[in-house]
């Protein structure tokens, strides 16, 4: 690849938007929430103190605003690391492609990234409620099978030691992304912190009994066993293990915050799902203003 991107590379709608997000350059502020349910970005966006844009195609739907002085997208993802895929690579060709030349530019942007989801415990001392941050993305689906993933010195022993942990289970190629540091200690100090599992799917690869036959037997109890030093797994969702090495890949900062609406070993769904996801939002967007 050149320094320019071909019409068929990146896709540039006649409106002069990029292909699925729908969003001009201009549209996009460098603080950017994500979530998965394109439902929970009003949820956000409602706190805004004023909102300038609405705009979305598929399920990617985008309101950008200000929250006090600070100008934030919110945007959502849908469902897996597929489209975390799309999403992180446009949100980056918004910022660091010329839509005119479509040339790669010389000063690249890094983005604030922040997930707000949703996800399942898999330790029994963390309880539903419970807003955590992920130190670690620990992916199980075959995203960074298809990008270039290096290990930084302290990921590396981790990814070795969960390797080794479930060398029986075949197939399963995982890659591990920490947080960014900085936004880690900004928005989740006052968390619960532990490495997250992204799964490529939400019942047998997430270890839930359904008619079909699961072909890893255990399987929570293979993830919620891993030790390494102080770091254990402490949770199930879809997208921040694509969320963070793409990232990381692209050049950008990211967190995931993930509101724990599940136990997967108490087998306990919360009653109250909405207001545990609107406490992990006031916790971000606390931090943020
Ligand atoms: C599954 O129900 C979905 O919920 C979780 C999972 O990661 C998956 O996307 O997150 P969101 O609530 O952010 O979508």
């Amino acid at each position: 690849m050149g320094n320019k991107l071909s019409e068929a590379d990146l896709i540039i709608n006649r409106d002069g938007t990029i292909y699925h997000l729908n969003l001009l350059p201009e549209d996009l502020a460098h603080t950017v929430i994500t979530v998965g349910d394109p439902d929970r970005v009003s949820e956000i966006s409602k706190h805004f103190d004023r909102i300038e844009l609405k705009k979305g195609k598929r399920e990617f739907l985008t309101h950008t605003g200000y929250l006090g002085q600070k100008r934030i997208t919110v945007i959502s993802t849908g469902i897996g690391t597929d489209n975390i895929d799309i999403v992180f690579n446009e949100l980056d060709a918004l910022v660091n492609i010329d839509f005119e030349t479509r040339e790669i530019k010389k000063e690249l942007i890094s983005l604030d990234i922040i997930r707000v989801g949703t996800s399942g415990a898999i330790q029994s001392d963390l309880p539903m409620g419970t807003i955590l941050a992920s130190s670690f993305g620990l992916g199980l689906d075959a995203l960074m099978k298809y990008y270039v993933h290096e290990l930084s010195v302290d990921e590396r022993p981790i990814l070795e030691a969960f390797q080794s942990h479930a060398s029986h289970i075949k197939g399963i190629h995982p890659y591990l992304t920490a947080a960014d540091p900085g936004l880690l200690s900004r928005i989740g100090t006052e968390m619960e912190q532990g490495i997250t599992v992204t799964a490529p799917g939400f019942y047998a690869p997430q270890g839930r009994q359904v008619r079909a036959k699961n072909a890893i037997p255990n399987f929570i109890e293979l993830l919620n066993t891993f030790r390494h030093g102080k770091y254990r797994i402490t949770n199930l969702e879809m997208e921040t293990a694509g969320i963070y090495a793409l990232a990381k890949a692209l050049g950008h900062k990211a967190l995931s915050v993930n509101a724990i609406l599940a136990s997967r070993v108490n087998f306990e769904f919360s009653k109250n799902p909405d207001k545990v996801v609107e406490k992990a939002i006031k916790m971000v967007l606390d931090k943020l203003s």
